[in-house]
């Protein structure tokens, strides 16, 4: 195949940038290191049963009043009038095992939300990364990695994520990629590769959450393939993607095994 058939595997930085990269990807991969996609991950392959991200602390008091499970965090606090925020602690708690919850995050679900209308959306962290990196690879469709950062502006955990990503897929050599951003983010991830927690120390959110005590969610959230759920979003939910491929399958009248259901 001509190198330039291969499918491409880009970064974008921000969610601000994203309309400008979006146009001719069929996947986008959200990441939001500290904290949210690596919560969203940890959710996922705790057993949670879904995930709905909201764009609006609003929207998920709305979710609260009718009895939802509902969970926010501005800041990097969890917002008053919520038990629940942002750590991926919180979701390996056993009382959320099936259930579903409603998250809004400071620029995690944002940037969810803002790449919601593409046809494949999935969740990134470095928790996931080598599971991510097969997926996209069998997959083999243009996929563009969406860097969450803080408030719209740049972030180093992310491009060292998305760098890591796009690294590992170009092994593949069935991909390819042109961004700047792209190269870039790889040079960011070899630098930082042998010690991740060093290397991001002067980190903005980093020292946020450390002043907030949360160091033991950074560690979590830059410890490499503790994970190998990928949640998918499915008609706004993210879900596990074992339940996404069943949910499919059903939708096309087939049974688990790919055979056509009689009298369907
Ligand atoms: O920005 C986000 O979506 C959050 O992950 C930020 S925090 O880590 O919870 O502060």
């Amino acid at each position: 195949m001509n190198s330039k058939e291969l499918p491409q595997i880009e970064a974008c930085f921000s969610p601000r940038d994203f309309h400008q990269y979006e146009e001719g990807f069929e996947v986008v991969v959200v990441i939001d290191v500290l904290r949210a996609t690596s919560a969203i991950c940890t959710a996922i392959e705790n057993g949670v049963e879904g995930i709905i991200p909201v764009s609006t602390v609003e929207d998920a008091k709305a979710y609260l009043d009718k009895g939802y499970i509902a969970a926010a965090e501005r800041d990097g606090k969890i917002v008053e009038g919520f038990s629940l925020g942002n750590s991926p602690y919180s979701y390996m708690e056993e009382h959320l095992k099936g259930k579903t919850v409603v998250l809004t995050t400071t620029n995690g679900t944002k940037a969810i939300k803002i790449a919601e209308h593409k046809e494949t959306v999935v969740i990134g962290s470095l928790n996931n990364l080598d599971a991510l990196v097969s997926w996209i690879v069998d997959r083999g469709e243009n996929t563009l990695l969406l860097a969450s950062g803080w408030k719209d502006k740049f972030n180093l955990e992310d491009t060292v994520c998305a760098g890591a990503i796009i690294d590992g897929v170009l092994l593949s050599k069935k991909f390819r990629s042109n961004e700047d951003s792209s190269v870039a983010a790889m040079f960011l991830s070899k630098s930082a590769r042998d010690n991740q927690f060093a290397f991001l120390k002067s980190s903005s959110h980093r020292i946020r959450l450390r002043n907030l005590n949360l160091n033991a969610d950074v560690k979590y959230c830059l410890t490499p393939n503790n994970l190998s759920a990928i949640p998918i979003l499915k008609d706004g939910v993210l879900i596990s993607q074992e339940n996404f491929d069943k949910a499919v399958k059903e939708e096309n009248g087939e049974n688990s095994d790919g055979e056509r259901m009689v009298g369907l």
